[in-house]
């Protein structure tokens, strides 16, 4: 029909040819095509986005219906200036390491191909230049010594996209152009990010391993910081409830000579509270179980409210026992002393004691106030931390107010504000602990000689939506904000410096830019200033909250990053929203200038000061922090993190969970869609889409196209020894026309449409030479 025939190649996939222009193509050409299947452009298959699956492939039926490939009948709502994306059922079987390779780079087909590779065990996969690593929640043989090897002494060979390929490009970039590099997890809770990190960790610990071993107490802070950083939560056993960027120092040799790390926005809620089913930090079992529980007079945990409250003791598959012993001989690789290690786990079993400190209530000089029920529980606090018992009942069952002018008062504390406050205490020793172990492993890695550059891995919580979103949201999601910032910007200059390098002119590349965000958040007068001055300001922290929900509104309303609390319907709380990059968030502003504010009262900060344990004397020593507050102390953290990397090059790693259940070969598509664009993945191919995605060095454009050449004859030899003209001889010898192809100096750029019409000459030259192997084999039978 109209010079049209259709075919079939050896997989019994259509495609046309077209016998009077030689034509090929694998979609049914439009002229061959009627009425409304025209406007799609193929078969009529289309993605359909889908709630469970992220996208199903379907078929208009009529209206809202579609027939599912595998038959079911489903209902879709296109909403207006939406068209599904066509799909192409040729390229449903062709699975790529790299996502930038499929021909058809929409959403649906990036999810069936990480679907499908997932399914068998292929949780690896580029896009470009980052790595997609899915959690596959099972043991898988990747990650040994042989691998490393493979890795590590590749040549010029491209391997498959693994966590070892980025730490060696990382650790090879810095050989070849001296400068630091950085490698960026990130990725939802649970979706393996921390386990990705020691991948890498451990790739550089073996590839520059140095003569004295420092690569191995670089590797025993872990043990030491999942001890006391990580607990179990509902997603994930082993959850690190704290941010880390970990600088693998290197000497002029290159080989690792230190290490130092940053940590942010310890999650110090926990230790006084935890959700049904969660657990406090690990190392607090670790403890009440271990040989020294009885010198601390510590019981089991189940013993204590801070332990036992969340009803989760035990943890399946973890030894808290053995735990602490690696702890310990972690600690004493690290070379922390007698003295160190037994002040920190003195602490531990007061702040574990002091959650059994509970009260009632009581008249106190006429007020409601609150007396320790069991002053025994007081003392052994007292005597773990070094303090008066005294002391610490009035510090718990009171507050000092200084009103200027007048001398100070002590106001009594109702029963449920001294709970507040021991629980403050609690967090608040806890935090000083935490710090004061970051600070000290810093001091036993730092190098001899701080000349050296580093690779630095950034292990950072990603993205979060949740239910009910708060202060520490916000926080989280700001990070995320800065991150992807930088992200668009290096997928955005690494593009410009190809199409530059190569002499080719850059396309005008489009990518959304997220400053306006940013600024809304960070900019003075933004929200966080904003926070800040109502936390400084007077009245009851409810009062301000609301303020500060005022303030806001007032400020944003027309701001277009920004929802006010009036736009807010079927919410039964004071709330604003943020529409950040990955979707929109609704936080609750209650508590967050607490949150904020984040001190202790001055009558327990004092009694810390006036410790008879020299460490605990100490961490308190400095007055404390005077006016700074949470955001003002993340930003500026963040703003020193953003230089770093900024002075680094960096490579992205996006963990994926692929699903909720924890359970290997189950991939919930519409969730790990959500993580994609989350992570920022369909930026990245926006970016590379609006230039030329395709693109092969001469050499390996030959390698691939060369089977053009065959015949059933046999092979016709490239006449030409100079790779472009190789590349030149094998376009012609297609006989189709390529207009598109960008020449550059050392490699063939081109769209999709050229890439297709590539592959189905390859397609049908493999089945030319296939079918003639195939014959003589039946000869020979
Ligand atoms: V959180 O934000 O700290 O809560 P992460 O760090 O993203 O989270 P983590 O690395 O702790 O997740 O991985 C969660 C669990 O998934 C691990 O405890 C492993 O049981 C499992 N996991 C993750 N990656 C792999 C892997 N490559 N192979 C096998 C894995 N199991
Ligand atoms: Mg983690």
């Amino acid at each position: 029909e109209k010079g049209w025939i259709e075919k079939l190649t050896a997989d019994l996939v259509p495609y046309y040819y077209n016998t009077a222009t030689g034509v090929l193509q694998w979609e049914k050409p439009a002229e061959l095509l009627g009425g409304s299947a025209k406007a799609t452009g193929n078969t009529g298959w289309l993605w359909v986005p889908d709630a469970e699956d992220g996208y199903v492939a379907a078929r208009s039926l009529a209206g809202k219906n579609y027939q599912t490939m595998d038959g079911r009948s489903i209902t879709y709502n296109t909403p207006r200036g939406v068209t599904l994306n066509p799909l192409n059922t040729a390229s449903l079987s062709m699975l790529h390491d790299d996502l930038v390779l499929l021909e058809d780079l929409c959403e649906g087909m990036v999810l069936h191909n990480l679907k499908e590779r997932y399914l068998k065990d292929q949780i690896y996969c580029g896009v470009g230049a980052i790595l997609i690593a899915i959690n596959p929640f099972k043991r898988l043989p990747l990650y040994t010594p042989d691998i490393i090897e493979k890795y590590n002494k590749r040549g010029n060979k491209v391997l498959p996209p693994h966590p070892f390929d980025i730490a060696d490009k990382a650790y090879k970039t810095m050989l070849e152009v001296e400068k630091n590099q950085s490698i960026l997890v990130s990725g939802e809770s649970g979706a393996g990010k921390t386990e990705t990190t020691k991948q890498c960790l451990m790739f550089l610990a073996d590839v520059a391993g140095s003569k004295a071993n420092i690569e191995q107490r670089v590797l025993s802070v872990n043990p030491i910081l999942e001890a006391f950083g990580n607990a179990k939560t509902l997603r994930n056993d082993n959850s690190s409830r704290f941010g880390r960027f970990s600088e693998i120092i290197l000497d002029n040799e290159k080989r690792i000579a230190g290490a130092q790390i940053q940590s942010y926005l310890l999650e110090k809620s926990r230790v006084g509270y935890q959700q049904q089913g969660e657990r406090n930090y690990h190392i607090f079992y670790q403890l009440c179980r271990s040989d020294w529980a009885e010198h601390y007079q510590l019981g089991g945990p189940e013993y204590y409210g801070y332990l036992a409250n969340s009803n989760s003791i035990d943890v399946k598959g973890m030894d808290d026992y053995r735990e602490f012993q690696d702890v310990v001989q972690s600690m004493d690789s690290l070379g922390f002393t007698q003295d160190e290690k037994h002040s920190i786990f003195s602490i531990l079993s007061g702040i574990i004691q002091l959650g059994n400190v509970t009260f009632s209530a009581a008249n106190i000089r006429g007020a409601d106030g609150s007396t320790i029920d069991d002053i025994n529980a007081a003392y052994a606090v007292a005597s773990q931390f070094g303090v008066d018992s005294n002391q610490l009942h009035e510090g718990l069952t009171h507050r000092t107010l200084e009103i200027i002018g007048q001398a100070p008062v002590k106001v009594p504390l109702r029963v449920e504000q001294a709970v507040e406050n021991r629980d403050a205490l609690a967090k608040y020793v806890y935090e000083k602990v935490f710090h004061w172990i970051v600070a000290r492993v810093n001091k036993s890695l730092a190098p001899a000689d701080n000349s050296g550059s580093f690779i630095g891995i950034l292990d950072i919580f990603g993205f979060e939506i949740f239910e009910q979103n708060s202060f520490e949201q916000l926080c989280i999601n700001y990070c995320n904000e800065k991150l992807q910032q930088l992200f668009n910007q290096d997928t955005f200059k690494s593009e410009q410096a190809l199409y530059t390098s190569e002499g080719i002119q850059f396309p005008e590349i489009q990518f959304n830019d997220n400053q306006g965000i940013l600024d809304l958040i960070e900019m003075r007068g933004g929200i966080f200033t904003l926070l800040d001055d109502t936390v400084k300001g007077p009245g009851k922290p409810e009062q301000k909250d609301q303020k500060f929900g005022t303030l806001l509104d007032s400020k944003f309303a027309s701001n277009p990053c920004f929802i006010p609390s009036n736009k807010h319907r079927g919410i039964n709380y004071n709330a604003f929203s943020v529409n950040h990059y990955a979707g929109s968030v609704v936080y609750n502003t209650d508590r967050f200038v607490e949150k904020n504010k984040d001190s202790l009262f001055a009558d327990l900060y004092d009694m810390m000061a006036a410790s008879s344990d020299v460490f605990i004397k100490q961490q308190f020593s400095a007055a404390q922090g005077g006016r700074v507050t949470l955001a003002g102390t993340f930003k500026k953290q963040l703003d020193s993190l953003m230089k770093d990397l900024r002075s680094t090059q960096s490579h992205y790693i996006r963990c994926i969970k692929a699903n909720s259940r924890k359970k290997p070969r189950i991939f919930e598509g519409a969730s790990c869609l959500e993580q994609l664009q989350c992570a920022g993945v369909f930026e990245a191919v926006t970016i590379r889409k609006s230039g030329f995605p395709f693109r092969y060095t001469f050499e390996r454009f030959v390698e691939r196209y060369k089977c053009v050449l065959a015949t059933e004859q046999g092979w016709k030899p490239l006449q030409s020894r100079v790779p472009q003209d190789q590349c030149y001889e094998i376009l012609s010898a297609t006989g189709q026309p390529f207009s598109g192809m960008q020449w550059g100096n050392t490699m063939v750029l081109f769209r999709a449409d050229e890439y297709r019409i590539l592959e189905l000459c390859r397609a049908l030259s493999t089945d030319r030479v296939s079918s003639k192997i195939q014959a003589k084999a039946r000869g020979r039978l």
